[in-house]
């Protein structure tokens, strides 16, 4: 049985794969946060991604590396950039200096954020990012690329959409990809033998969706699900926001100069955010109660 190391694993993706995949692989996860409980057939091992060290001993004797871990969504340069982009680059490197060919890099569809919602893009397009976020991501495919033609290494740049079990708003009906579906997709990234450098879309089998996958269904790919039955209630409740966010495949990305991600947030930081929304809502009541 193979072992893969999943970076980030504490997060949601993580959360997903781990169940999707139990039984199939043996897990390494490592994240900065515990992942607790452990099933059977998974281990955890605390690393730091912006440190190379904790990253050499996560990839030794790996068969595979899923790179999940990193910085969410769009935020603060000062974020972006030591989880992103260094965190990026220590995996690669710690991968390539044990010899683990095989990297599966969870790229986003926020590499491509800008092209507008009207277009049908396919994964030879050039990046478009609509963040900061989503330069990292194009960062990690070129470093992918660089590592695949220079090192030899596979690589396998998964540019998702969004794992939920249900599709969560109008935009996320094109972009969707179940849990189910996204694994399926990553044990192609991890058995195809034919994988030298490749970008699929990690997106379900939507019939709004913005992408040409024939790449990954190419690589065998058969997503199961398609968000268009949800699509009724979630269009119900939808409420028109920012026109350029709207036209643009990229959401709120391609507006906003930070997205709230608690989920993400260390229970400090989480704590202090609450705080600060507290602290605004009261200054908004004050003046409203002012007028
Ligand atoms: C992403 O790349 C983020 O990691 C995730 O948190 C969602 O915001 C998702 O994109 C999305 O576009 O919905």
């Amino acid at each position: 049985m193979k072992t893969i190391l999943i970076t980030g694993a504490a997060g949601g993706i993580g959360g997903h794969l781990r169940r999707e995949l139990a039984g199939k692989y043996r897990l390494r996860l490592s994240d900065l946060r515990p992942v607790k409980p452990l099933a059977k057939g998974e281990s955890f091992l605390r690393a730091d991604i912006t440190r190379l060290g904790d990253l050499l001993r996560a990839t030794k004797g790996v068969d595979a590396v899923v790179h999940l871990g990193g910085y969410s969504v769009e935020g603060r340069w000062e974020d972006i950039h030591p989880a992103n982009i260094v965190g990026c680059y220590n995996a690669f490197e710690a991968a390539r200096r044990n010899g683990v060919k095989r990297f599966l890099f969870a790229s986003s569809n926020h590499a491509v954020g800008f092209y507008r919602r009207d277009e049908v893009i396919d994964h030879r397009v050039m990046v478009r990012p609509d963040s900061r976020y989503g330069v990292a991501k194009a960062f990690g495919e070129a470093l992918g690329r660089l590592y695949a033609d220079k090192y030899g290494m596979q690589v396998f740049c998964m540019r998702i959409g969004n794992v939920n079990p249900a599709p969560l708003d109008k935009r996320r009906l094109s972009i969707w990809i179940s849990p189910r579906d996204m694994a399926q997709l990553v044990e192609i990234g991890i058995e195809h033998p034919e994988i030298r450098f490749e970008i699929v879309y990690g997106v379900s089998d939507n019939a709004r969706s913005w992408y040409d996958n024939a790449n990954a269904l190419r690589l065998g790919y058969a997503p199961r699900d398609d968000s268009e039955i949800y699509a009724e209630p979630l269009l119900a409740r939808e409420r028109p926001g920012d026109p350029r966010a709207e036209t643009l495949q990229g959401g709120a990305f391609v507006v906003e100069e930070s997205i709230p991600n608690p989920a993400s947030l260390a229970p400090a930081r989480r704590r202090a955010a609450k705080t600060s929304r507290k602290a605004k809502r009261a200054v908004t009541k004050k003046k409203a109660a002012k007028r």
